[in-house]
């Protein structure tokens, strides 16, 4: 089960090697999510004003922190408007952030901390990891400070370029990618990644009811499907003899 799990974990890896790890910057029109991109590339990626509703489409670029390659994806600042293209732009964010692995969600310091807390609910409800910033934090009071520390925010100023390591720090630990040993075998192959979760799916019914015996009959078929999954990709496991195997070592069913 743990080799099935590195595995399949293996093939994520590999699909971060290859593309990246796609962060969504997400947050209301002039937070400061395209400052922050820029700060981020430290290059004057994407255009930065002081009118709400600059970014109309999404800009992306990698960069590498700690030798793992990050996909930034700036998008149009989320809110109610009446501009098509803005609207369009809009309705594009809100379809990154579904397929994001990360979402950095922005806000801004002057925002009112009530409706801020609003905005935090209903990121929750998305059940995608993120990172609560609030950027312009050199405007802040220290006890406004404080009580965006108890909401476990990070403090940054896009625009002076301060906090950056902190951010770039929480993005390695929520990846969580210290642990990727490149020498271990890698999956790159979805339909393997597919029959391995399958594999493991039925082992882990086997497991469940091994000390069942009620449910002894539907082990033989959970350890048959197990098998054939496994076959689906070395297409050389015929189920016959190792089930016997299996059964007469494990002394399980009949
Ligand atoms: N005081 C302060 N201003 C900032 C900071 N970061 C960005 N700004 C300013 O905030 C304004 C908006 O910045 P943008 O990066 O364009 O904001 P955005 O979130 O991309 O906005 P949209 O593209 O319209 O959604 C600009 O005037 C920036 O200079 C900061 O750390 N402190
Ligand atoms: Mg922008």
């Amino acid at each position: 089960n743990k080799v099935l799990q590195r595995l399949i974990h293996s093939f994520e890896v590999g699909n971060v090697i290859k593309n990246g790890v796609p962060v969504v910057i997400a947050g209301k029109p002039n937070v400061g999510k395209s400052t922050l991109l820029n700060a981020l590339l430290n290059e004057e990626r994407a255009i930065v004003s002081e009118i709400a509703g600059t970014t109309r489409d999404t800009i992306e670029d990698e960069i590498k922190i700690n030798g793992v390659v990050f996909r930034f994806i700036d998008t149009a600042g989320i809110r109610e408007t009446a501009d098509v293209i803005e609207a369009k732009g809009v309705e594009r964010t809100l379809d990154k952030m579904k397929q994001a692995k990360l979402i950095i969600y922005m806000v801004d310091a002057q925002e009112d901390a009530a409706e801020v807390l609003v905005q935090l609910d209903g990121l929750k409800k998305q059940s995608i990891p993120y990172l609560f910033i609030v950027n312009k934090a050199e405007l802040l009071a220290a006890n406004q400070k404080e009580f965006y520390h108890e909401h476990e925010a990070l403090l940054i100023s896009a625009k002076e370029k301060v906090g950056m390591d902190v951010l770039e720090t929480a993005l390695l630990e929520k990846v969580n990618l210290s642990n990727i040993n490149t020498s271990e075998t890698l999956v790159t192959n979805i339909r393997h990644v597919e029959s391995l979760r399958q594999t493991q799916n039925s082992l882990n019914r086997v497991l469940e009811n091994i000390y069942n015996p009620v449910t002894s009959d539907f082990l033989a078929m959970d350890i048959k499907q197990a098998l054939h999954y496994l076959g689906e990709i070395t297409g050389t496991v015929t189920t016959d003899d190792l089930l016997e195997n299996i059964f007469t070592k494990f002394c399980i069913g009949k």
